[in-house]
Order: C-alpha cells, then structure tokens, then sequence
C-alpha cells in the first residue's frame, strides 16, 4: 500500500469548517469549508475561542460510554478548554452505549441544574424527547452523534461522518484493486455516526463494479461479538477481501475474528477510530489503516459553543472535524498525535 495514496484521498475529502482567528472573547466563526490540505494537520486554520467565560459555568458532559478512549479523548479536550475559560467540566458516561442507561444519567444532571449539556445521545429515537426537554431549561450542546431532530441544540459538533465512510472504502480498495467483497462491522442501528458511516461505505462499494457489497453485522459495540460475528462470516465467504469496521470496538473485535481465522494475509480491514489496541493491530498487520477523528477538538469546540452561548456570544450551529488516516507508515511520525488517549 502506498502511503501517499491514502492521504492525498484524506487530504481531499476531508471537509472543515475554518474558524477565523480573532481576540474577541466570544467565539466566532466564518462559514467558509476548505478542505484540509494535510490530513495529519489540525483541520481548523485557527479556533476562535474566547479568553474567559463571563461567569464560571457547570457543563456537564454525558459520554456516550464510560471507557471508550475516543470519548476519554474528547473529556481531556474538553477539560482542558474549560481550565482555560475559567468554566467547569464534569464528565459521566452509561457503562453500554444505551439509551436506558444514559437517560437516567440526563435525568439527574438536569436535577442538578447545570448550566449546559454537553452530549453524545445514543440513539436518535430514544434520547430525542429527553433532550428537547432538557433544552427548555438548559444549554444542549450535541458532540459526535445527534437525533432525528436536533433542532433544541445550541450546536453540534462531530466529524464528516458520511464521508468518513466513503474514505474508508477508498482505502479498501487501493488494498484491493481488483476489487471483491466487503463488508461492515458496526455497533446498533440508531447510532447517528455508524449510521452515516455505513451509509458512505455503502454507497461507494455499491457505485463500484468490482466490489460486491455482502451486508452490514451488528456487533452491540462488543469486541467479543464483533469476533464471533466475523468468524461466520469469514466462513459463510472465505474469499471475502475487505472488512470496514465502524468504530473502535467493532473494530478490535473484528480485528480478533480476522486473526483467528488467518486471514490477515486476505482480508484488508479500514476501521474507524484510532484507540490504542487499534493501532496494536495496524502495527501487528491486522488492520491496514484507521480513520482517527479528532475528538479532544470536538470536546474543546463543544465547551466552547456552550460558553459562547450562555456569554450570548455568537454560536456555530454545526461544526465539522476531520479526519487523520493512519496506517503503518505514519503511525510513529506525523500522524501519532491523532492517537486517541487512555487517560488525560
Ligand atoms: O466512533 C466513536 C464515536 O464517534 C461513535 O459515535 C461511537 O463509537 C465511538 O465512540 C468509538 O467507540
């Protein structure tokens, strides 16, 4: 695989919206999208950020699951943003990425009164009603997934899902040039952002004559399930070439299942995320290159707009991040920062 293909792909599909540099105390924003010219680069010109919030604010962020670096990542963001503004930031998660298990945590943060929801909502459906109502009485701000209707937020940041998707399959198949089958390991249906995943993938493979498109496995965002799953599967299609696992557990898991079934050497896996036993099996060779995100920009922007919003300063509605694709070559150089984090 060479390496300059995939990240002059990334380079180009990768959309962002630029935030203009200002010393205004409120965050500020152009509307311009320019596409990241280096991948491996923070994907704004500049974040608009302001210097200290007018009061000490309670945000409170609810993660879409406790011990998923990728939201570990985007707390530390978050934190870090907050020590700089003079606000405070607390963070909990449901033990699954459930909506039974994360509306009781909304319910009793809003008891409390924050002055701003910070929120991964873990299902489009379930968590609609209770944000909308949360929003009548505090500041909702959306990080990652979203609702069907998200119209109550203040904002909402996440990464260009769909087209996150599509770059993927672009990296299948410079790994396949003569194309084959594929499929996708995803967590639940209801998840906005492995929802939009699947949608790019599904696509591009379908608009591409010599892939066939198998069908999509729902893991429960389990890595022990995402194994099993892939273990049938490789065995219902052994001459199967590529694997697009939607996320980061997904991904171990279906990384597990390639492995157990030998075969590393035929089946090229792209997932998304980049969490530290992910980038154990892109160094072992399991998986041949991971889309990162860029969570702990999502975490700053989201404390941002939250502030920004309660100063009544100027709010984006709808901010993008990018994407780094990570493989083998640049894994210990220009693109280790984009490495999701353990620990703050
Ligand atoms: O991929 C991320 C996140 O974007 C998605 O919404 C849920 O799964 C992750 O947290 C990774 O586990």
């Amino acid at each position: 695989m060479k390496k300059t293909n995939l990240l002059a792909y990334a380079g180009s599909t990768v959309l962002v919206v630029a935030l203009t540099a200002c010393t205004s105390t409120k965050p500020t924003a152009t509307t311009s999208t320019t596409a990241a010219t280096n991948p491996s680069a923070p994907p704004a010109s500049a974040a608009v950020v302001p210097g200290k919030a007018k009061k000490a604010y309670n945000v409170q962020f609810i993660q879409g699951v406790q011990g998923d670096e990728f939201y570990i990542t985007m707390q530390c963001g978050a934190e870090a943003e907050a020590k700089k503004l003079g606000v405070s930031v607390t963070t909990q998660g449901p033990q699954k990425f459930d909506p039974t298990l994360q509306k009781p945590i909304l319910d009793s943060v809003m008891a409390a009164k924050p002055d701003a929801v910070m929120i991964a909502p873990t299902d489009v459906t379930a968590m609609q009603n209770p944000l909308q109502q949360a929003s009548q009485s505090t500041k909702v701000v959306l990080v990652d997934t979203t609702t069907d209707n998200p119209s109550y937020a203040t904002s909402a940041i996440a990464s260009d899902n769909e087209g996150g998707g599509r770059a993927a399959f672009d990296a299948i198949k410079q790994l396949n040039p003569n194309g084959g089958k594929v499929m996708v390991m995803s967590t639940d249906p209801g998840v906005s952002t492995v929802d939009a995943r699947i949608k790019g993938f599904e696509d591009a493979v379908k608009a591409d004559s010599k892939f066939t498109y198998l069908n999509v496995q729902y893991s429960h965002n389990d890595p022990a399930t995402a194994a099993n799953l892939m273990g049938s599967a490789l065995q219902k299609d052994p001459d199967m070439v590529g694997v697009f696992a939607a996320n980061l557990f997904s991904a171990e898991g279906t990384a597990t299942g390639v492995r157990q079934a030998n075969k590393g050497d035929q089946v090229k896996v792209v997932s998304f995320d980049a969490g530290p036993n992910q980038v154990k099996a892109l160094k072992e060779g399991t998986v041949q290159a991971l889309v990162a995100q860029q969570p702990e920009l999502i975490g700053q922007y989201g404390v941002d707009m939250a502030v920004a919003a309660l100063d009544g300063g100027t709010v984006t509605p709808k901010v993008q991040t990018g994407f780094t694709i990570i493989t083998k070559d640049n894994v210990d150089g220009d693109a280790a920062a984009a490495i999701y984090k353990s620990s703050c």
